[in-house]
């Protein structure tokens, strides 16, 4: 990394042409009520009676009941708004509305579509927000010409790991409010008010107040302890982020991950089905390799599709003394640990480190923590203070001849990005889900400048290769060079277009077709460092808009047909089915956007600090007019000199 490449960013001004944000009083658009303070104490989990039919922990060698049983009442609900979708992208030659009821009555010829939101803190938060808003046809203008709104409302999965982890956690801790709500926020709420450092917390009062801030977050953990459950590193982080995630009082101490079940749009199947991504890691492991086993967590359930954990714990009771899958006779049962907070902490716990070292340079915070933070620093190994700690470990006793886990009283996870698969995609290429098409929003920071290269897609097409894939399949991908070398980490790319190119068994189908998005500057500098810890909220909505301006490709400025290549995109896989004739139009997007499977060869000089010469990349639309709030890089220099210096000291991160 080039430090004096980002020198610069400390002497800018902060911006005084933008508007100032107005956060609108509370009996104007607000955010309507959340899904629920389900646990049974705030935040500490209790014990409680089990209920009559035990929970166990069950094979993954099929979907939960509860996914069919919820998927029986989605897809139906995704036919209107795909065939509203699809005819205002207009495909020529093809008669979506006939097309769609027709194979409605058969589900299985239906699209069915996944959205994942790649890792990489407030930015992974930001691009991929501007990519979901994009796609909420609840947002104003996103149904209008150029637009892609309803692709949500049409989407089965939307899966999230650490930043991106973060957006779909606050989008569903919020009754699946838009993007555009907590945008807006509300009167006396810190929701997605990035400009308030989490270091420093909320300034509701009108002031901040450290001290009593982190008093009520240590407050809260103290309580989990105090209920004889561990705690680590990540109930701090975690609950410190959940001031801005969750518009509760005191970031909703109680909200849990299972209580979406019972949230009205999920439970009714008005939103798509949510899933978190972890990474395991094994006993004395310090490198998580692209073996570690990647656990999901979704309203219902927490564990792992893969060959070594392969089973499932239901999510409502995690922590229940589970032995080989069931609860003892005599056990109790527990509730209130799958903690919004600690799941969505648990698939970001790379920022722990973060939250460790500069929470001791934060004016205000009181002494105790500060020693509480440095005893933990001092205390803890070093190479653990990543982990996110699940005691009892659900599958004790489980799976024992391939789980490395099974004799262990602890199960630790991880960031769902340290195995470099930084987009959750692996919950989107289980055959059980049969997904035909994921929008894989990518704002991985792999170069120099913080923009992606592909790795997390080249990553888990490496996956696949391995024992570890136990039936999954991923469509070719390149190298990052080739990345690089032909602009396919610059612009939208379509992966596995053809499936005739596949070698699938009978019992098999060919994987999703994955419609790669990118991070790129279309009309922001979207490439902020991954520890930068606030932004204003002028640079926050650029950011968002610029995810926006990606997912639409400017309205279609970019290309006018992009709405309809989208629109291909999602319709491929149901036409190889019904080996229904590929329109042209969709014959000319796919020429356009399909990688074609040539590789750039070993003799390309494209790398970051290679000698090559680095991607440096130009705005696509405008030329960054400071004039336009929604352009260039701003930073709060105001604040904190010092989180400025984090961002530089850390913009040697990748995730
Ligand atoms: C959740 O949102 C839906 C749709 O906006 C609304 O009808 C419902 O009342 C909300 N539920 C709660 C508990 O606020
Ligand atoms: C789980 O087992 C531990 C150790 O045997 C015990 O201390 C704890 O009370 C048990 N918890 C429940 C909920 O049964
Ligand atoms: C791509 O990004 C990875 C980090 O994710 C980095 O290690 C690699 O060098 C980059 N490749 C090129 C060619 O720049
Ligand atoms: C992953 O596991 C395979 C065996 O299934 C082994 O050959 C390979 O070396 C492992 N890779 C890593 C990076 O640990
Ligand atoms: C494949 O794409 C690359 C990069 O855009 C291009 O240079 C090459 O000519 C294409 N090859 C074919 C066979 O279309
Ligand atoms: C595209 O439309 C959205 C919503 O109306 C707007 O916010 C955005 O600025 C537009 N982008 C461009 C490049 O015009
Ligand atoms: C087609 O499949 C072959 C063999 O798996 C692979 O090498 C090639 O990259 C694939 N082509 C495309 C365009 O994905
Ligand atoms: C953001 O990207 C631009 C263009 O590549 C580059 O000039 C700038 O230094 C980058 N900023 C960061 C923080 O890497
Ligand atoms: C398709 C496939 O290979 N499934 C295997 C996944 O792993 C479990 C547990 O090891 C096996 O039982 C499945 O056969
Ligand atoms: C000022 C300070 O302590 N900065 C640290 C903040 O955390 C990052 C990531 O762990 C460190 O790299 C910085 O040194």
């Amino acid at each position: 990394m080039h430090l004096n490449a980002l020198l610069p960013l400390a002497l800018l001004p902060l911006s005084t042409s933008a508007e100032p944000i107005r956060i609108p009083r509370n009996d104007e658009l607000a955010i309507s009520a959340r899904a629920r303070p389900d646990a049974p104490n705030g935040y500490a989990p209790a014990q409680v009676e089990c209920p009559k039919e035990k929970p166990t922990i069950r094979r993954a060698n099929t979907l939960s009941k509860s996914e069919t049983d919820w998927l029986a009442k989605r897809r139906p609900l995704t036919v209107d708004p795909m065939i509203e979708f699809l005819k205002r992208a207009n495909i020529e030659g093809f008669d979506a509305e006939a097309y769609i009821n027709r194979v409605a009555e058969d589900v299985k010829d239906l699209p069915n579509i996944g959205i994942a939101v790649s890792g990489g803190g407030y930015r992974a938060l930001m691009n991929g927000a501007g990519f979901i808003s994009a796609a909420d046809s609840r947002t104003p203008g996103s149904t209008d010409k150029g637009g892609i709104g309803g692709l949500l409302q049409a989407s089965t999965y939307l899966s999230g790991l650490s930043g991106g982890g973060w957006l779909v956690s606050s989008i569903y801790a919020n009754n699946f409010t838009t993007v555009e709500k907590l945008r807006q926020g509300r009167e006396d709420s810190s929701i997605w008010r990035f400009d308030n450092s989490i270091f420093t917390g909320p300034d509701l009062s009108g002031i901040f107040d450290a001290a009593r801030y982190w008093a009520k977050v240590a407050g809260q953990v103290s309580d989990k302890d105090d209920a004889g459950f561990e705690t680590s590193i990540t109930d701090y982080w975690g609950r410190a982020l959940a001031w801005q995630l969750i518009d509760a009082p005191e970031g909703g101490p109680g909200y849990t991950f299972s209580s979406i079940a019972d949230d009205d749009e999920f439970s009714n199947a008005r939103a798509p089905f949510p899933i978190l991504v972890a990474d395991g890691r094994h006993p004395g492991e310090k490198i998580i390799s692209l073996n570690a086993t990647v656990y999901e967590f979704n309203p219902f359930e927490m564990g792992s599709w893969d060959p070594t954990t392969f089973g499932f714990a239901p999510m409502r009771y995690l922590a229940s003394n589970f032995s080989n899958g069931v609860v003892p006779r005599d056990g109790k049962c527990v509730r209130g640990f799958d903690s919004l907070s600690y799941i969505f902490g648990t698939s970001s716990s790379l920022f722990n480190a973060f939250l460790l070292q500069n929470i001791t340079s934060v004016e205000g915070v009181p002494d105790f923590l500060i020693e509480a933070g440095t005893s933990l620093l001092q205390g803890l190994d070093a190479d653990r203070n990543d982990i996110a700690q699940y005691v009892p470990n659900p599958f004790l006793g489980w799976n024992k001849d391939n789980n490395p886990t099974a004799e262990t009283s602890e199960l630790d996870l991880v960031d769902g990005g340290m195995d470099l698969q930084n987009i959750p995609l692996h919950p989107l290429i289980q055959p059980f889900r049969s997904v035909d098409v994921i929008f894989a929003v990518d704002s991985s920071a792999d170069t120099t400048y913080a923009w992606p290269n592909g790795t997390a897609m080249r990553a888990s097409f490496d996956r696949v290769g391995g024992a570890i894939a136990n039936g999954t399949l991923f469509p070719s991908v390149p190298d990052d060079k080739t990345f690089l070398a032909q602009g396919l980490n610059s612009r939208p790319t379509f992966f596995g277009c053809d499936v005739a190119n596949f070698t699938v068994s009978s019992n098999q189908s060919p994987p999703p077709l994955i419609v790669y998005v990118p991070n790129a500057p279309y009309t922001a500098m979207s490439n902020v460092t991954t520890f930068t810890p606030s932004y204003p909220l002028p640079q926050r909505d650029g950011i968002i808009r610029n995810g926006y301006d990606a997912a639409t490709q400017g309205n279609g400025t970019l290309d006018a047909q992009w709405q309809a290549c989208v629109a291909c995109a999602v319709m491929s896989r149901s036409w190889a089915r019904t080996g229904t004739d590929v329109p042209a139009a969709c014959a000319s997007c796919f020429d356009r956007y399909c990688w074609n499977g040539t590789t750039a060869g070993a003799d390309v000089a494209i790398a970051s600090g290679g000698g090559g010469a680095e991607y440096d990349p130009t705005f696509k639309i405008g030329n960054g007019n400071p004039d336009d709030e929604s352009a260039g890089v701003k930073v709060d220099v105001g604040r904190s000199a010092w989180a400025l210096m984090v961002g530089l000291v850390a913009a040697v991160a990748v995730l």
